[in-house]
């Protein structure tokens, strides 16, 4: 029997994130609980395949060639460098392998090619594997799909209202085609966003309302907080409370309670605390690695320890999908 899921009003959504923590906290928990194993956290090893010379202008991003920031662009890597990192993340313990390109769109031809050997490559070391490459066209995204993509990475950023602030050079439209194209395919969506970029409480919530009434929802939800990089337009933003980054996770696990809902960017910036609220609150997933794609992350051995203090363990890769 197919049952018709509810749809949420960012109105709704604002109700959910709105609540003392403490109920917030509880309530997210429920559902953690009723979907996932609550002890267990999936590391995520990520790689910049192709670094900088962004046509795009997102204000975010250190790798747009708009801002005057300080990161080299740099050519496509080669398939065996590549998988040579991808076979050092799983050593390390990581069960998911993210690739990331500086692109406005994937290329055609000779870099394609490369990337979906990379793909398969990735896949034949039993890793999960994800690619954001930016816009795909339908035949790219079949032939991701036939190459074995786990999921591709393709984030919403914020609301749609506030997205012409921090992007002009692509539309919410063209970011939603691509990841209907991507979902039509069989490609799991991971899909989230950026808090700190100068945007309200109401924004936030609206971007949750749009990534929970997707069908299907995504199966990732990168939760980010902003990292302000010299030389981008949101350099001097304030830095992200962390309670904040709390009540995003939490609410992103009640509307979307069997995603994988991930503290990706900003980790540098928290407490071994504040990260741990953010588990309890839902989180069960991150970026593993001392680097992003071009901004430092923690240490792998320093991850490993807040772990293991906390009794948490990294997902066994023997029983992921
Ligand atoms: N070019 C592709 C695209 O835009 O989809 C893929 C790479 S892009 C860097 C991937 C995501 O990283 C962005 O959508 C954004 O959410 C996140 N990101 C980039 N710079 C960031 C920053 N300074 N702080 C936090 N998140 C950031
Ligand atoms: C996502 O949501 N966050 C990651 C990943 N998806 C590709 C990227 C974060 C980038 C942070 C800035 C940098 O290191 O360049
Ligand atoms: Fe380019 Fe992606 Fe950075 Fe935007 S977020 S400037 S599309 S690399």
């Amino acid at each position: 029997m197919s049952e018709a899921r509810a749809t949420f009003t960012a109105q709704q959504v604002r109700e959910i994130h709105d609540q003392p923590l403490t109920e917030l906290i509880h309530r997210a928990q429920g559902a953690h609980r009723e979907h996932h194993q609550a002890d267990a956290v999936q590391l995520c090893s990520l790689l910049s395949i192709k670094t900088g010379g962004c046509p795009e202008d997102c204000a975010y991003c250190p790798q747009s060639a708009r801002h005057g920031t300080r990161t080299e662009p740099e050519k496509l890597m080669p398939v065996e460098q590549v998988l040579e990192r991808a076979r050092r993340a799983r050593a390390a313990g990581a069960t998911r392998f993210c690739m990331g390109a500086a692109w406005r769109n994937a290329k055609q031809g000779e870099q394609f090619e490369r990337v979906l050997e990379m793909v398969r490559g990735v896949r034949e070391l039993g890793m999960e594997a994800c690619a954001t490459l930016g816009m795909l066209d339908d035949g790219q995204a079949r032939q991701l799909a036939e190459a074995g993509l786990t999921a591709y990475n393709h984030n919403l950023d914020t609301s749609r209202e506030f997205y012409g602030s921090i992007i002009s050079t692509r539309t919410y439209d063209e970011r939603l085609d691509t990841l209907e194209r991507v979902s039509r395919h069989g490609i799991s969506m991971c899909c989230g966003g950026i808090i700190g970029m100068g945007e309200s409480i109401d924004d936030r919530c609206r971007m949750l309302a749009t990534l929970a009434n997707m069908e299907p929802q995504p199966e990732s939800v990168p939760v980010n907080a902003l990292v302000p990089v010299d030389g981008t337009p949101l350099q001097d933003q304030p830095p992200v409370d962390p309670f904040e980054l709390v009540r995003m996770c939490a609410t992103a696990r009640i509307l979307m309670p069997r995603a994988r809902v991930r503290l990706s960017a900003g980790r540098t910036s928290l407490t071994k605390e504040a990260q741990l609220l953010c588990f309890l609150a839902g989180a069960n997933s991150i970026f593993y690695g001392d680097k992003l794609l071009t901004t430092p992350n923690p240490e792998n051995d320093e991850d490993m320890q807040m772990l293991a203090s906390a009794g948490l363990k990294p997902l066994d890769p023997s029983v992921q999908a």
